[in-house]
Parts: C-alpha cells; structure tokens; sequence
C-alpha cells in the first residue's frame, strides 16, 4: 500500500450529476485518484464493506476501474462487485447496490456527453439507498478535495475484469459479477413479462430500440430480444463503443435521428424508443409521433395499474420543477400529492426512501420508479410496451386520448448551447435582480403572477436548496424558466424551458412551435438573450 503525495484541484465541485470534465483533465495525474480519495474520505466508515463499481463504458472506463479497484483495496473496503467489462448502466448499478446491501457504488459516466479520448468523462457517487448522494455530501466531498494532501493506492497487477469471477486485491475480494442478471430479472419482477411476450413476441407489433452504442445495448439485446421474443434487429447499435460512435449518446429528435427518421418513414415500426449514454434516460415514439418526457411521465402516472410494480397504486408522484405540471393533473385526479424538487436525480431520493411517491420523472427523458434510486430508460420504455399491451391502441391514441381527458400541457426546452460562461451568468443574475419587478407585466397578452428564484426545502430532513431557476408564472398557468446546466465541461449552457396548458374542451392540435411562439418571444425579451448571448433562436429543441 503506498500513500501518495498530492495537491488539490480547485474544479472538483460535483455539478448537477456527478464530476463531469474533459477526459484529458481526467487523465492528468492525481486527478481521478484525488476525487475518489475525497470520497472515500467523506464515506462515514468502509472498511471491510462492500462497493458496487462499472460504469457505461466509455473511453477511459477501463483505466479508472483499475485505478478504483487499487484505491478501495488500500483504504480497507471488504468487497468490490464490479460489472463485467466494467459495464453497468446507472439503473443496474442502483440494482446491485440495493441488492447486495453495498455501501454504496461508483458510476463512471457522463451520461449523455459524448465520449472518446477528446470528450467528456464522469463519476458519480451513489449511497446505500442505491441513489445518486444528496448535496450535503457531495457539497462535503467537494470541501474535501480542496484540502486534499495524499492517497491511498495499492501496489498491484491489474484485475482481470473480462470473466465473471473472483479475485483476491490485497485483503479485499473483487467480485466481477454480470451486468444484466439482476437487472433484468427486477424488470421481470415488476412487469408482467408474458403479457409483454404476448404483444412483442407476438409478430403483429414491431419495435425499434436504438441503444445509441451506449450501454444499453446489452440490456436491451437480453430484456426485449431474448426474454420478449422481439425478433433479432429490433434492437440497434446495441454494441457499446467508447465513443458511442462518434455520437452524442442522448435520447433527444436531434440526436436520435436515424431513429426519428426510421419511426416517420415509410413502413415504420408500431413503437421506438432510446436510451442515453449510461442507460437512466429515454425517448419514446410512435409512429409519427414524439411522446414529450413529460407527457410520458404523466401517462405513465395515469397507467399505473396496468403493472404489478404498482398494484398498489401509486403513494404520490414527482416532477423536477422545470418538468410540465402534466403529471401533477394525474396526481389530482388520483387524490395523491406531487411533489416539485430541483432538477437533478438525487432530489427524489428522500421522497423515495420515506414512502411519499412511488413514480417521479424530469423533462430531460428521465423517468423512474420506487423499484430503484435512478432514472431508469428501459424501466421506461417496458412500461410503454405494458400499456400498448393493455391498450392495443397506437402510440398517438394513447398521449391523444390522455390530452382529451386532462389537457395539453404544450412544453419545450431551448437550450443554448457553448455560451460563455461569464455572459451566461450575468444572464442569470439580472433575471435574477429584476425578478421583484416583474410581477404584473404583460407579454404577448400574459401578465405575469409571479417570478421567483426556485427553492427547496427537503420535506424529510429539512435541508434547503437555493437559487435552482428563475420562474415566471404567468396566470393563465404558462411558465418560462431559466437556468443554467450543471452538466457542461467546458463551456455554459443556458436552458429555457417554455410551457403553456390547454383545457381539455379545446382541440389540441396546434404545433409545439406555434403554440408556444408567444411565450418563446416573451423569454427572449425577458432575458435580453439576444442582447447579451447574440443569439436569435436556440442551438438544441428538445
Ligand atoms: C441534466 C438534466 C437533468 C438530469 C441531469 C443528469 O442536467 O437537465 O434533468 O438530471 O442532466 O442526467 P443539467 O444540469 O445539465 O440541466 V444524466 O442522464 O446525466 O444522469
Ligand atoms: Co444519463
């Protein structure tokens, strides 16, 4: 065991998922080693526990595994069960470490950012519960990489991670354990599997499953091709590269196109569907037809019945705030609450854990369920193929139908992407002086009720969270909000989030664009992004 000397690095702050940077800054001595150091160091007691360790496979996956492997033998770690070839989505890791009572697990990713040696690289900290640690531990992680003086690493050969088996670091065991077992086998606990073999296996429905080269594609290639009989080739890009192509491995109509083009061409299949980088998002089509992530998660709220995993019924929902109140129209209809967190997953975990929701979901393709402490995309896309099982209705009927009983909640995300991070901020920060004043101003029309800067207060331990988006609530229930994304490495990216609801007597057939061109001009006015950012329009829609 050797105790290496160190010096800290000032960016080691874990943004909205996790430490996500440039793989070269990742590469560059000490720098990995110190921020798992500083985790290892914030960790209550681990020695002799257990560790769940993979990540989505993407460049420099492999190198850090064996770096965490040495890292968790030389400081006392008991067990590490690490995926073979180093793989595990985020879902299946959140799966074994609530199966395997682990201590908790580290995930290598940097989920929808693509990868390669020239792009992004990330790990992410996930507790006993199985989810991504709540603030007031990476904020704790954060503090401890800025004092950092060493680490602890093990003089050692590298562990085989290739075969499933076992292996001896030092005094501590390496498990390398299959990926998809446990995984698959939780979706066949909370889904009813035959029903689903009934309508995929069944050679009258066809499916598309793009896996982006990501890390479901395994996943997939076992849950929908073997256990569901889906024939072979439903599943595309199922085999993960380390640079997932050369794309960006999210779930979105830009990225995702071949996808796109494939469910609006002719001869489309019955159902598409995507999943991200490390396998927590989704994107649900039918034919023609794009499912926004927040109406899915409301329909999916809407359906919950329709799956053993929720027999039960549903205890209450959440949506992140920047999510469509869509679902939160469901949630009264059933007489169960929903709850408005900050974006990002780890905010649902209290609500999880306490038994106050069983569903909750986040406008960015995430969606998930009490059965795990993650965003789960084939979780997602399973309860899809439950309700067209059910329904035998195509995928527009469903969402048309859903809309014709609760309203539209017309919704869209502008991001602006590679803005300087100064210009984005002062953005931010005058929205957020003059966000007093704008109360009682109209914009196309609407006149705005209120504008605060979003917080919250964890309704279990009470911790609170500040300045998470400026909103503007009109009163007719439309709503602009801004922030900026805690998940770029190099440059800002501002995100505008434009919704507007519809009642359910009116038709809903206008665009997304067109219903909400209005509200689109008032967020350009309101934030004087053209003055300050140059831009006239969006660089991403999704
Ligand atoms: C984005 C999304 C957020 C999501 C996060 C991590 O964060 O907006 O909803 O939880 O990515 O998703 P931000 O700060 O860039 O807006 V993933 O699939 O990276 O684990
Ligand atoms: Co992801």
């Amino acid at each position: 065991m050797r105790v290496i000397d160190t010096v800290p690095f000032d960016d080691q702050r874990p943004g909205t998922s996790g430490l996500r940077k440039k793989v070269a800054r990742f590469r560059q001595p000490h720098y990995l080693e110190n921020f798992v150091q500083s985790i290892f160091d914030c960790l209550d007691s681990h020695d002799s526990k257990m560790l769940v360790l993979g990540g989505d496979g993407r460049f420099y996956n492999r190198e850090a595994i064996q770096i965490i492997l040495k890292m968790a033998a030389a400081n006392g770690f008991g067990e590490v069960r690490v995926g073979r070839n180093g793989i595990l989505s985020t879902p299946a890791a959140s799966c074994e470490i609530r199966k395997c009572r682990a201590l908790g697990g580290i995930i290598l990713s940097a989920s929808h950012n693509a990868g390669g040696p020239d792009g992004d690289f990330g790990i992410k900290y996930n507790a006993e519960n199985g989810g991504p640690a709540p603030e007031r531990l990476t904020k704790k992680i954060y503090a401890r990489s800025r004092e950092i003086d060493g680490y602890r690493i093990l003089d050692a050969t590298d562990v085989d991670i290739d075969r499933i088996g076992e292996h001896r670091l030092g005094a501590m065991l390496v498990k390398v354990i299959d990926p998809i077992e446990n995984y698959a086998g939780l979706m066949e606990r909370f889904f009813d599997f035959d029903r689903l073999v009934a309508l995929v296996g069944s050679g009258q429905f066809r499916m598309r499953f793009d896996a982006m080269h990501a890390v479901t594609g395994p996943y997939a290639h076992e849950i929908f091709e073997r256990r569901l009989g889906a024939p072979s080739g439903t599943v595309v890009n199922g085999t993960p590269l380390t640079d997932f192509g050369g794309h960006h491995p999210d779930p979105n109509l830009v990225y995702a196109s071949d996808l796109v083009a494939a469910m609006n061409g002719p001869g489309a299949p019955d159902f598409g569907a995507a999943s991200d980088g490390d396998g927590d998002r989704n994107m649900v089509l039918g034919r023609n037809f794009f499912v926004t992530p927040s109406d899915s998660l409301a329909i999916i709220a809407a359906n919950a019945r329709l799956v053993p995993g929720f027999s039960a019924g549903l205890k209450g929902v959440a949506r992140s705030m920047p999510t469509s109140g869509a679902v939160g129209r469901v949630a009264a209809a059933l007489g169960i609450p929903c709850y408005e967190t900050p974006t990002g997953w780890k905010f649902f975990g209290n609500l999880l854990d306490s038994g106050r929701v069983s569903l909750c979901g986040e406008e960015s393709f995430g969606t998930g369920a009490d059965h795990l402490r993650e965003k789960d995309g084939l979780w997602a896309v399973l309860f899809w193929l439950s309700i067209l099982a059910e329904k035998r209705q195509s995928v527009a009927e469903i969402v048309q139908g859903h809309w014709s009983q609760y309203g539209r909640n017309y919704y869209a995300r502008h991001d602006y992407e590679d803005l300087d991070a100064g210009v984005a901020q002062s953005l931010l920060d005058h929205l957020r002086a003059g966000a007093a004043t704008l109360k009682g101003r109209r914009f196309g029309g609407r006149e705005i009720a209120l504008c605060d800067d979003f917080m919250y207060v964890d309704p279990v331990d009470g911790e609170v969270s500040r300045k998470q988006g400026l909103r503007i609530l009109f009163e007719d229930g439309a709503r602009i909000i801004f922030r900026l994304s805690g998940t770029s490495t190099e440059k800002a990216t501002l995100r505008v989030y434009l919704e507007r609801y519809e009642r359910a007597s009116v038709p809903q057939n206008m665009s997304t664009d067109e219903a909400l061109a209005s509200i689109n001009a008032a967020a350009l006015e309101i934030g004087e992004i053209r003055e300050r950012t140059g831009r006239n329009a969006a660089s991403l829609v999704t």
